[in-house]
């Protein structure tokens, strides 16, 4: 697939991403679904899938192509609706989310020709495996980059730094993970749970660490990723993109509520409406 595109096509896909998010969202209806965790990483997925990833969605066995683990797998809404956007599946299916025999379950599960590569759900686990991608690749001689999305409330599991130090001791520069530092996790804040300063403890497990101040701006989120492919430390990647959980939808923004949650046909209308606001004013 070629990728690289303008800035402009990837705000597009962004937005369309948001409102297949509630589209899915809604379509599950009492069983409800994380629509806060996915908003806020719509702009990092979308950079790594529409920008910084070798992948083609009708080749998705192609043994070249970069993998992708969505680590905070409850953030499914965010990973469905890259894979949807890119052409991985037609877009008549995401009214299944959630359904009985879908494969668009509420926690990402592993089918390659969707181009869902693991199954994930459990913090901390995604990133291991990434992790184990990644040494694979190195091990085998094989060229390709391994992308992560984790959360920062995930950063609270033990099994993230067991992993960490091991992409070090490995050398794993061909892994690029991006901690969705949207500041708020299921029962909080961050800061009030468990107040870790990410950057200064990345850096001292020894991974390469990159800061965006705004990672809901696509700009900014493909320049890091692009700086990051061509760095030459030698050291697995780190980024930290600040986001807003919830955002794009005026009632989930920073609004714990909507970290997970069934939305009644009043939500539904007023994030349509304010997701069709979002797109006027970007024209
Ligand atoms: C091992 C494990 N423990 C607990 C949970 C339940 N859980 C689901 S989402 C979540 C909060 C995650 O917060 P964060 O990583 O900050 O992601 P966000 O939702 O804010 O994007 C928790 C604790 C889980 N999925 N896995």
């Amino acid at each position: 697939m070629s990728n690289r595109n303008s800035v402009e096509f990837i705000q597009k896909k962004a937005l369309a991403m948001r409102r297949d998010c509630i589209e899915m969202g809604y379509a599950a209806g009492s069983h409800g679904a994380h629509f806060g965790p996915a908003m806020s990483c719509i702009e990092v997925v979308a950079g790594i899938f529409f920008s910084a990833m070798n992948h083609n969605p009708q080749d998705p066995f192609m043994p070249t192509r970069d993998r992708f683990v969505l680590s905070k797998g409850h953030a499914c809404l965010a990973y469905y609706s890259a894979l949807v956007e890119a052409g991985y599946f037609p877009r008549d299916l995401m009214r299944t989310f959630k359904g009985d025999n879908s494969f668009l379950s509420g926690h990402p599960s592993c089918h390659v020709k969707h181009g869902l590569e693991v199954a994930s759900g459990s913090l901390g686990n995604g990133f291991a495996v990434a992790c184990g991608m990644a040494k694979a690749a190195k091990v085998k001689g094989e060229g390709h980059y391994v992308y992560c999305v984790l959360g920062d409330g995930e950063c609270d599991e033990g099994l993230i730094w067991e992993a960490a130090m091991n992409a070090v001791k490995n050398n794993l520069d061909n892994l690029i993970a991006v901690v969705d530092r949207n500041s708020f996790q299921l029962a909080g804040r961050t800061h009030e749970i468990m107040n870790l300063n990410l950057e200064a403890i990345w850096k001292a497990f020894g991974w390469e660490v990159r800061v965006v101040e705004d990672g809901n701006d696509v700009l900014s989120v493909i320049t890091v990723l692009n700086e990051m492919r061509s760095a030459t430390s030698g050291k697995p990647h780190l980024i930290i993109a600040k986001t807003v959980k919830g955002k794009g939808v005026s009632f989930m923004e920073n609004n714990l509520a909507w970290h997970a949650a069934p939305m009644g046909k009043d939500k539904y209308e007023q994030a349509v409406a304010d997701l069709a606001a979002l797109e006027i004013e970007g024209n």
